[in-house]
């Protein structure tokens, strides 16, 4: 009897301290560039995962009231404003390595995100993945909304007792309710893809992709940056003609390799792309978040290449399980221009920052480009201390 109290005693205590956790109410932080505000708590963490996926709650088959199926994180998650709601398609990983997705929902984008009641049932297509993750949604004007991930297999040709080389390939399937999901054939191409993204817009009355080309699972390699294709079918996706539209350089924040976070989003002056960029260091890779715009007329035409990194891992989002990393495959422009920025650091946990349109713009088109080397920069901050000067003479 005293064991059966012990168990509802603690039952009622885990679901105390989620509600807790999933009612809390976020805060912006009081620090803050003019470019973006962060907000205080992540959006979503392990512990937000429904309980019920995670204990078997039955005292028959769990005296000791077990935690049987472990999450390890919540992380890189597309976005999408859906009836109203604020959308993530979360990474979840398993304790297992195993990656799926998971849709949560919150009323104001910045906190009481709630997974819903099921994870996502991605079908496959002959070749049966691995792991799935980092799914973008694209609401495309065809009238579906789009998820693309990366699909990872082992590669088949890997030397025997080498159980880590693995293929990364794009999948691509479609939705109406972000239940049912239609799955088509991974895009074809020649390199190995990860970080491939749909354009919410047809473009020639093709759709648009954009890719990120690499030589091994890891490495980049030849490809040299955020690529551009259009294909006729998305049914059959197939890569004829790659364009590199925004190209890594030698000591840049993208030297080692970059790619498209979510879709662009279109303004006035162009569309305004949110990207990652990796370099190295004797600390491992380290992963900022990036922008650029590119032009309405032809979205593969780079018109803004705002130098450095727009955000990068602070305080604990430096820490993780991969440290030092954050990555956005989601982000939300609301109907009065706010923007809100969905980020995993080190692949682990959830954030959100906000801005605006038009803050964004600003910064894409008024922060210097990158001049590739020491003398450019400090030439830049001179020319500014000048202006300042004048500035401050003026009044
Ligand atoms: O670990 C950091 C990120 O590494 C990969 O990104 P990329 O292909 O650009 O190197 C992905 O595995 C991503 O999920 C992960 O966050």
């Amino acid at each position: 009897m005293k064991k059966m109290i012990d168990l509802i005693e603690r039952k009622k205590a885990l679901f105390e301290k989620q509600e807790n956790l999933l009612s809390r109410i976020n805060i912006p932080e009081k620090e803050n560039n003019g470019i973006y505000i962060r907000y205080k708590n992540p959006v979503l963490t392990r512990e937000h995962v429904p309980l019920c996926w995670r204990y078997d709650f039955n005292p028959a088959t769990n005296p000791y009231l077990m935690e049987r199926i472990g999450v390890n994180a919540a992380m890189n998650s597309g976005a999408l404003k859906w009836e109203g709601k604020y959308i993530l398609a979360v990474r979840v990983e398993g304790l297992d390595r195993k990656s799926f997705f998971a849709i949560a929902e919150s009323p104001n984008g910045i906190d009481n995100f709630r997974f819903w009641e099921y994870p996502v049932v991605m079908p496959e297509t002959d070749e049966p993945d691995t792991n799935i993750y980092d799914m973008r949604l694209t609401a495309h004007e065809d009238g579906y909304i789009y998820g693309l991930f990366c699909a990872e297999r082992k590669n088949p040709d890997a030397p025997a007792g080498d159980l880590s080389s693995a293929l990364a390939f794009a999948g691509i399937a479609r939705t109406k309710d972000l239940i049912h999901w239609e799955r088509f054939p991974d895009l074809k191409s020649k390199s190995q893809q990860r970080n491939v993204v749909l354009h919410p817009e047809f473009v020639n009355g093709k759709y648009a992709l954009y890719t990120r080309p690499q030589d091994g699972f890891i490495h980049a390699g030849n490809g040299g940056g955020i690529g551009w294709v259009l294909v006729d079918d998305i049914r059959n996706a197939e890569i004829k003609e790659e364009k590199i539209i925004d190209r890594r350089y030698y000591h840049t924040i993208k030297e080692v390799k970059n790619g498209e976070g979510p879709h662009p989003i279109k303004t006035g002056k162009g569309w305004l792309h949110l990207a990652h960029g990796v370099r190295a260091c004797a600390a491992g890779l380290r992963y900022v978040l990036y922008l650029y715009m590119t032009s309405l007329e032809d979205p593969s035409v780079l018109i803004a290449e705002p130098s450095g990194y727009f955000m990068a891992p602070v305080g604990e989002e430096r820490i993780g399980d991969v440290s030092n990393v954050l990555f956005s495959n989601g982000w939300i422009a609301d109907e009065d221009g706010k923007v809100f920025i969905y980020y995993a650091s080190s692949d682990t946990r959830m954030h959100v920052a906000t801005s605006t349109i038009e803050q964004l713009i600003d910064y894409c088109m008024n922060t210097p480009r990158d001049g590739l080397c020491s003398v450019a920069s400090v030439k830049e901050i001179i020319s500014l201390i000048d202006r300042n000067k004048y500035y401050f003479n003026s009044i």
